[in-house]
């Protein structure tokens, strides 16, 4: 066997070097890219791809597993494949010295596949993984020398080989890493904290009575942006410079329509609080939050542009190619659809969409919140089907009535407890909130104030809680008089249905 053959580099030494010629290579690559084009990372464009075409069930596994750590945990998948694939690819290369420049021309060939049908893609795309497959292919050539302790490759020292190869590997990761740190964009975060929003000129209207009951583990009114939850398909968030920002308004319109950030910042501005919530809350779960939202009106917008008999869809697309379908219908109805610029008094934050994003008040987020937003066009429903839609989520269908118990969870101490949480049926109103204590009669809950439908609504009770374990459950009905069903439906296609419990321990 070879690997008996004295001063012979052994087949761990080549699955290190296939390992160590990847990871310089993608670094490399991540670096290129930092300095070019940041969206053609190959990392980030094949993560980016993977999403794109990975089957819903996969993507809500992921999701189920991993939470709000799934783009992490995608990452680092991809480069454990690709560790695994090179190392291979090394071992073979020993055998055969073309086939490791012939496999770091193969796994190039998916980082330029991934960065090039990217939405937002030219050719040029491809350039970063070019790079990448260059340094590989390099790298794979000189083997065995690299492990060579002399230059007669025939001499192994593994000191010396081992000590090369992690020289070669930290300096790929600090590499990559700072690559990955140039690629968050801190010039779009200054010219962010530079921006002074403009006064509205509808002010959002004075609440009336007591919106927030201020009650411990009750979810606040209104939610600080740091605690809005996130849901969106970006890799690494869009970054877009408010300097030459445009929003295009096109297709079946009689006038086409360009603004820039500036343009919008000069238009008349609303200011409103709306409760945003996303199709996959669970009952009971945090998808969902309320802020005080500063835009332009969107039935404005599209008055002057006048829209076509027919066109009875507004698709909203991103600077990443995303697309949100809403009824055009609702957003000329009256109700406050807007395009957002400010969030809780404060320019969009970039998780959340910065600079321009939608608003529909009483739509599900993903027919309706397009963040990074960058075109708005108009069709129809039969012509267009938007990103979740095409994955099979329901066409836009109003909210369902929900209701949360945010506390007490788990345990309480016996006497009066305060039962409270949230209740939310956007543009209908929340009209009761109901909770029962085992299979005891329902109690009408005390409700906060609000000043508009489009927002959810505290509630709360008072439990004498006596020793035990108890079952919580809540209700709510909308304005309309419709109340929650019991029935459990799960959250695809068009949002969960069900009655929130919890269990608590009183003692
Ligand atoms: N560009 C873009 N906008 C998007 C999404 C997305 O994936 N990409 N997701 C939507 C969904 S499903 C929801 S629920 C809301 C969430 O908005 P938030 O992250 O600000 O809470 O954004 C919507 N807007
Ligand atoms: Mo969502």
């Amino acid at each position: 066997m070879r690997d008996d053959e004295p001063n012979r580099p052994p087949r761990w030494a080549a699955a290190l070097w296939g390992a160590v010629s990847a990871g310089a290579a993608l670094a490399m690559g991540e670096l290129t890219a930092a300095f070019t084009i940041p969206q053609a990372a190959p990392l980030i464009a094949v993560g980016d791809a993977a999403i794109a075409i990975s089957p819903e069930p996969l993507k809500r596994w992921t999701i189920d597993v991993f939470g709000t750590a799934d783009k992490l945990a995608l990452l680092i998948g991809i480069v454990v494949v690709l560790g695994c694939l090179a190392a291979l690819a090394g071992i073979a290369n020993d055998r055969d010295r073309r086939i490791g420049p012939a496999a770091a021309i193969a796994l190039a060939a998916i980082g330029v596949a991934a960065a090039v049908t990217r939405p937002s893609a030219s050719a040029f795309a491809a350039f970063p993984s070019v790079v990448a497959a260059v340094i590989a292919a390099a790298l794979l050539w000189a083997w065995p020398r690299p492990a060579a302790a002399s230059d007669d490759p025939r001499g192994f020292d593994r000191r010396r080989f081992l000590w090369r190869s992690l020289t070669l590997l930290g300096g790929a990761a600090i590499s990559g890493a700072f690559a990955r740190s140039l690629g968050t964009g801190a010039a779009v975060d200054e010219a962010r904290s530079q921006i002074r929003l403009p006064e509205p000129t509808d002010p959002a209207p004075d609440l009336p009575g007591v919106s927030d009951f201020g009650v411990k583990d009750l979810a606040p009114w209104r939610t600080p942006n740091d605690d809005f939850y996130r849901i969106d398909t970006a890799l690494s968030v869009p970054r877009l410079d408010p300097e030459t920002y445009r929003l295009r308004i096109f297709g079946r319109v009689d006038r086409e329509l360009t603004f820039s950030y500036r343009d919008l910042l000069k238009r008349p501005l609303v200011e409103r609080d709306i409760t945003l919530c996303c199709v996959s809350n669970e009952v009971g779960g945090g998808l969902v939050g309320n802020a005080r939202w500063l835009g332009v009106p969107l039935a404005d917008l599209l008055e002057e542009a006048r829209v076509q008999d027919g066109a009875d869809q507004l698709v909203g697309r991103s600077s990443d190619g995303w697309t949100a379908g809403t009824p055009v219908e609702l957003c000329v109805d009256g109700r406050d659809a807007m395009l957002a610029v400010g969030m809780n008094g404060e320019p969009l934050p970039v998780d959340h969409g910065f600079p321009v994003r939608m608003v529909v008040p009483g739509l599900y987020g993903y027919v309706s919140a397009t963040k990074w937003l960058t075109e708005l066009e108009l069709t129809s429903f039969a012509d267009f089907d938007a990103y979740w839609i095409r994955r099979n989520w329901a066409l836009p269908s109003p909210i369902k009535t929900a209701s949360r118990i945010d506390t007490p969870r788990g345990s309480a101490t016996p006497g009066v407890v305060a039962v409270a949480g949230v209740a939310w049926a956007q543009h209908r109103g929340i009209g009761a909130v109901e909770v029962r204590v085992d299979d005891g009669p329902w109690h009408e809950a005390k409700l906060s104030d609000v000043s508009s439908t489009d927002t959810w609504r505290q509630w709360l009770w008072e439990w004498d809680a006596t020793p035990g374990d108890h079952t919580l459950t809540v209700r709510a009905t909308d304005a309309d008089g419709d109340t929650q069903t019991a029935k459990e439906a799960p959250v695809a296609p068009d949002g969960a249905t069900g009655w929130h419990t919890v269990n608590v321990t009183v003692a």
